[in-house]
């Protein structure tokens, strides 16, 4: 772990120094909010297809025989929060006045071709069609989940009222995922997150269109140290609530095993444990399984055997490993295939570089060739990631690519939330994946800005703005009030740096910027207050309740830093109108105001008091400058 944070932090230290692909722009049209409901993920094709539906006192659905239950549920509350009084379901549109919604089957197909859209035929996997239109709607998935995906965008497009008549605008959408699995991997370090936040999290990844969630909490013990333990039946209860949800979200739970600490590599009996702990997730419905293999050290063999049979370096590691994971590949994954199973996913030990070694050849080699191989891009935070080094990566593992995203965790920097968005990421990049899991923070709710980014990245990566999609998220969290989305976006700035970022919070220092060209005091001073009071309205308003107790220091950091600016800001203005005694009195509460400002802890999981950091090189910067320059002009320095 001690290695993994040194390189990490080594890593985001490289990458400040590194221009990302994609550069955030500074606050422009592109931000503003659109007029209109916007589907996210951005869609592939949409299009306007004239004239509106009506939200009928009574909404006719009309399900194909295999309707997925999940979306008609979705469709369903959806008509019910636009305005239907009744939604009923029947074989076949009843005629008359009211509106019809067609999921799936013969007449979803038949009204798309009836509006001149095309149907399902030749969608890609979790491709789906929908057209709201000539006074019905359909929806048609390639598959279950596409069907599911539609129902998640005709829920954006239809509007939230209290009773019928509302209009809805003729859109035909025709949409499908750049790339097979994307999702979260839960697999930082330090507090895991409880078990009520994880279901919140399935919902979130339903309702964006991720289809991956993998379990892998390094300070979960009983997947690491006591990886050969049994769960207590509780703990497996919990879990079964998880793969029940994530179902129902149509997301695939992943269950991850990381025996490396202490595992027998040749061993039938650690073969044993391993296979008879994956039968247990088994029972309660897991059908992916991962080994992540990061993280340990293949210099040192835990047992005596294992250097007799495999030799010693990174080749005989490779191969050891290779072996371990073949036996799990073929003797539960192969034995469990016609009952579901997936494919196995595995992190290897090298898994933050494209160099060519011993250790690579041999995974390359040995390992069987559908499992798939995650990989964090070239360094642990990968400031950025291309569709030419992903290919390396495919030839050098040998294996198909799952990148494992190391943003937006916190572990190594748990001081700190990282909220910008999911940058840096080539375009055309997720076609040459197998997909793309991002590890989250520590904080689960706070985690949602920069998901939210990653889920409309890994959609649609072509139609991917880093900037629009972080205002989206701000907007979508802030349950659609301006000033509670204004303060979460100031809150937001405030903690957007990061090896993707590297631009810490790029309006306010924009504002400090231009009040150094300019001295406008008012309008620094209008930036300054939106940030002090940011904290008190989003603790009021926030619809999100995770996101404001995951936040707690740094929205009372964040209030402290934005009053200590403010009084820094008035002393500069007084003491160049002249006003001495008020700017020694402001120069005197300095002191107080930046030792209460840097006073707010995290306390992780350890019991260890890590002091937050908020604008960190902006406001605080600007607080020492506004001293300095005081202090020099009172001949003080
Ligand atoms: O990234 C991988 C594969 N492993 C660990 C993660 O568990 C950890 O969260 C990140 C960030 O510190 N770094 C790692 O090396």
């Amino acid at each position: 772990m001690h290695r993994t944070r040194t390189a990490a932090a080594t890593a985001l230290v490289l990458s400040l120094a590194v221009a990302p692909l994609t550069v955030p722009g500074p606050a422009g049209a592109r931000d503003r909010p659109q007029a209109g409901p916007a589907i996210t993920p951005a869609p592939q094709h949409v299009r306007g297809l004239g004239g509106r539906v009506t939200i009928t006192p009574t909404v006719t659905v009309v399900a194909g025989p295999n309707a997925d239950g999940p979306a008609l549920e979705v469709v369903e509350h959806a008509l019910r929060r636009a305005g239907a009084e009744r939604v009923v379901r029947d074989r076949r549109a009843p005629g008359g006045p009211g509106l019809t919604v067609y999921v799936d089957g013969a007449g979803a197909e038949r009204a798309l071709s009836d509006l001149g859209e095309k149907g399902s035929a030749g969608l890609p996997a979790e491709g789906y069609a929908l057209a709201v239109g000539g006074g019905r709607i359909a929806l048609a998935g390639a598959d279950a989940t596409g069907t599911y995906y539609a129902a998640q965008s005709l829920r954006q497009l239809l509007p939230h009222r209290d009773r019928p008549g509302a209009q809805v605008r003729g859109t035909a959408v025709r949409d499908w995922p750049a790339t097979p699995l994307r999702g979260v991997i839960e697999g930082f370090y330090g507090t895991p997150w409880s078990h009520a936040a994880r279901l919140d999290q399935l919902d979130f990844y339903g309702a964006h269109k991720m289809n991956t969630y993998v379990y892998s909490p390094k300070d979960d013990p009983y997947l690491r140290e006591k990886w050969r333990s049994p769960y207590p039946a509780d703990r497996l209860a919990q879990l079964k609530e998880l793969v029940d949800r994530a179902r129902a979200r149509h997301v695939e739970f992943s269950y991850a095993l990381s025996p490396g600490l202490s595992v027998c590599y040749g061993s039938d009996a650690d073969l044993k444990a391993l296979t008879g702990k994956f039968q247990a997730l088994w029972d309660i419905g897991v059908r992916t399984f991962a080994v992540p293999l990061d993280d340990i050290s293949y210099t040192d063999w835990n047992c005596a055997a294992d250097k007799e049979r495999f030799g010693t370096g990174g080749g005989a590691a490779g191969m050891a490993q290779a072996h371990l994971l073949n036996r799990v590949n073929r003797e539960f994954i192969a034995t469990h295939r016609g009952e579901g199973a997936q494919r196995l996913q595995m992190v290897p030990t090298e898994y933050y570089d494209v160099r060519q070694t011993p250790y690579k050849a041999a995974l390359a080699t040995r390992l069987d060739p559908d499992v798939l191989v995650e990989w964090t891009g070239v360094g642990v935070v990968a400031p950025v990631m291309t569709a030419a080094q992903a290919q390396t990566a495919r030839r050098v593992f040998g294996h198909p690519i799952l990148t494992w995203d190391n943003y937006p965790v916190n572990d190594y920097v748990t001081s700190r939330l990282l909220l910008g968005p999911f940058n840096g990421r080539e375009k055309g990049l997720p076609g040459g994946l197998a997909g793309i899991t991002a590890n989250p923070m520590i904080q689960p709710a706070a985690s949602k800005i920069a998901l939210f980014t990653v889920a409309d990245y890994a959609w649609n990566d072509r139609a991917y703005d880093p900037r629009a999609s972080w205002a989206a998220a701000l907007r979508e969290l802030s349950g659609g009030a301006p000033r509670t989305e204004r303060a979460l976006r100031a809150f937001a700035d405030a903690h957007y740096g990061s090896a993707l970022n590297p631009r810490q919070s790029p309006e306010l220092a924009a504002a400090i910027e231009r009040f150094r060209d300019d001295g406008d005091t008012d309008r620094l001073d209008a930036a300054l207050r939106a940030l002090a009071g940011a904290p008190d309205v989003l603790r009021a308003a926030l619809p999100d309740r995770g996101f404001v107790a995951d936040s707690g220091p740094w929205l009372d950091a964040t209030a402290a830093w934005g009053r200590t600016a403010r009084t820094a800001l008035r002393m500069v203005r007084a003491a160049r109108a002249g006003d001495e005694e008020t700017a020694r009195h402001l120069r005197q509460q300095l002191p107080a105001l930046v030792k209460a400002a840097t006073s707010h802890v995290y306390v992780d999981m350890a019991g260890k008091r890590v002091p937050v950091l908020v604008a960190n090189g902006v406001v605080d910067t600007f607080v020492d400058d506004a001293i300095a320059e005081y202090d020099r002009t009172a001949g003080r320095s």
